[in-house]
Order: C-alpha cells, then structure tokens, then sequence
C-alpha cells in the first residue's frame, strides 16, 4: 500500500494549442483515483493547484510564449510536489502540458537534496525537450524543462534549479523528435538516449534495466515523466504534438510494469494530456491503465516475477 497525492496541475501555457488544461479532469472522469483505490493504495486527490498572480517576467527571445504563467506553475508545482514527498506521500502529477515538469522535477530535486538522496529522473517522451528560452524557436516551454532540470544556463526568468540533476543520472526512452539546437547540446552531456532505434534493437527491457541498476545501487529517488507522445498516436491520439513510431501498448505497459517491480519510482508525472483532441476518452483510459500497471496491477497475482 502507497500513500499517493494526486495533484491537478491544469498547465496549458507551454504551448499554444490549447486543452491541457482539461486533463485532470478527464483524469478523474476516468477514474483514476477509484483505479488506484482498487490496487490496494492509499489516494488522496488534493484538486487542481491555482496560478498565483503573474510576475511582469519577459525573455530576450521574443518567441517564448506565457512566461510568466509558466513561471507561476513553476513555483506551485515546485512547492506542492515538495510538500507532499516531505509527507511521505507518492505525488502524481495530473497535468496539464509538459511545461509543468520545470516545477514537478524542481519540488522532487529540493526534497531529494534535504533528505540526502540523489535524484533520478526518467523521461518518457517522444521528444527530448532540452531547449533553452532562448534556443526554442517554436518559444513552446514544453520543450524547455529537461535542460533545467540538468542544470542548462539561460534560464534567467527561473529560480536556479536546486540540485541540477547530472545527465547520467538522467534516462530518455521513445525518443523519435530531437531540433537540431538540442542535438548539439545533448552531445555535451551524458544523458541514456533510449530513442525508438534502440527499442526496436534492444526492446525497453534491457536498456531500463540498466538504468534502474543505478537507482537502486545509488539509493536513489526516482521522478517519472511520463508524456503522451511517448506512445504510438494510433493508440494515443489526445496529444498536440504526435509523432508517428511511437512506444507500442505493451511495451508502454511493459516499462511500467518493471517499473513497479523495482519500487523506485518516487514521483510521476502524467502530461500533455489534451481531452480536446481525444476519441472517446481512449487515451485519458489508457494514461490511467498505464498507471495501474505502475502502481501495480498484474494479470497473473500468483506469478512471480523478479526483477533483478
Ligand atoms: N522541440 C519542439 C519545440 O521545442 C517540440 C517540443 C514538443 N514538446 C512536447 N513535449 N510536446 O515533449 O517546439
Ligand atoms: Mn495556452
Ligand atoms: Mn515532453
Ligand atoms: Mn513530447
């Protein structure tokens, strides 16, 4: 049984098509709070966090997008997700576009650095979003948060990140969308590049156990990131930014299934999520079944499987 703190973060101002900010609700509506009730854990939905009141923050390039609302989810999140590690709790984070992870990821680096802990960061996206504000040239936030959390400069308008996470600490898997800016600097750093070549090579087992070998030895917390887009827009179209190739059904499920078995994963985001562009809730379904076999769900309870 796991404490878990589900957290609304209606986060729709790190890109310009509009409808994250509906996700958690669709997130409740397909239950996801009753679903992991049902497993057995401890959930308490804290409701959506609210925009504070906007600083007057601008940025030398003038493509960057809601700046200053993204600061403001930046600074909530950041508090929220900090308070409830620091309570014991699992927080997800029920977004909301991916933008929020600046504030999610900065919140779990703050507790991990207090409780002596090194920080892991787990990235399931189709893209690498290791822009800066100023490399962006879409000036979409989404596309910004991994550079901060790795401690990337030119983030002026932000609070320095609080424990800048090393790139080895840092895994990426259903990688198929990289902008030549953020190629150029990935190669500066020593971040697990799991892109779609390496899954279809290698499949998601070998590649995350090797990453999650290191959490384990490290004593390490463990953020998830999970993006839509990670998956095959044809099992996931309610995301703004498809890519096609993306993460099939079962490997989705196998990475979260090994990723209950480890019992790392200390913190999960759920992002770019938009109910606007869904199919008859298809995908708010799949995100939530995604994360019954996170949290646990197996087909087989007399099975078992070791991970190590
Ligand atoms: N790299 C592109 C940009 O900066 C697309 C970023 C899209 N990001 C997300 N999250 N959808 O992964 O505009
Ligand atoms: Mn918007
Ligand atoms: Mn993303
Ligand atoms: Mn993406």
């Amino acid at each position: 049984m796991t404490g878990i703190s589900l957290i609304g973060a209606p986060v729709d101002s790190g890109q310009r098509n509009r409808g994250c900010l509906m996700g958690p609700a669709a997130y409740r509506v397909a239950r996801l709070a009753e679903s992991l009730h049902d497993l057995g854990h401890q959930v308490r939905d804290l409701g959506d966090l609210v925009l504070p009141p906007l600083s007057g923050a601008t940025c030398t390039n003038p493509a960057v997008d809601q700046l200053p609302e993204t600061l403001g989810w930046t600074q909530v999140l950041s508090d929220s997700v900090a308070a409830e590690l620091s309570a014991g709790q699992l927080p997800i984070i029920m977004g909301g576009d991916h933008a929020l992870a600046l504030g999610s990821v900065s919140g779990a680096a703050r507790h991990a650095a207090a409780a002596g802990r090194p920080l892991f960061l787990l990235w399931l996206d189709a893209h690498t979003d290791f822009h800066t504000p100023l490399s962006t040239v879409s000036g979409n936030l989404h596309g910004t948060p991994v550079a901060y959390i790795a401690g990337r400069q030119d983030f002026d308008a932000f609070p320095p990140f609080p424990a800048p996470i090393p790139g080895e600490r840092i895994c990426m898997f259903g990688i198929r969308s990289v902008d030549p800016a953020e190629h150029a600097a990935l190669l500066k750093f020593d971040i697990a590049i799991n892109d779609m070549r390496v899954l279809d090579e290698q499949g998601v087992v070998a590649p995350l156990r090797a990453f999650l070998d290191k959490v384990r030895a490290a004593n390490g917390m463990l953020h998830v990131s999970l993006d839509v887009d990670f998956l095959d827009p044809s099992i996931a179209p309610a995301v703004g930014t498809t890519v096609p190739g993306g993460a099939t059904f079962r490997e989705a499920h196998l990475v979260c299934e090994l990723l209950h078995e480890s019992g790392l994963m200390t913190s999960l985001d759920l992002v770019e999520l938009n109910p606007f562009l869904d199919e008859r809730g298809r995908t708010a379904k799949l995100m939530v079944d995604l994360v019954g076999s996170l949290m646990g769900r197996k087909v087989f309870d007399r099975v078992t499987r070791s991970f190590t």
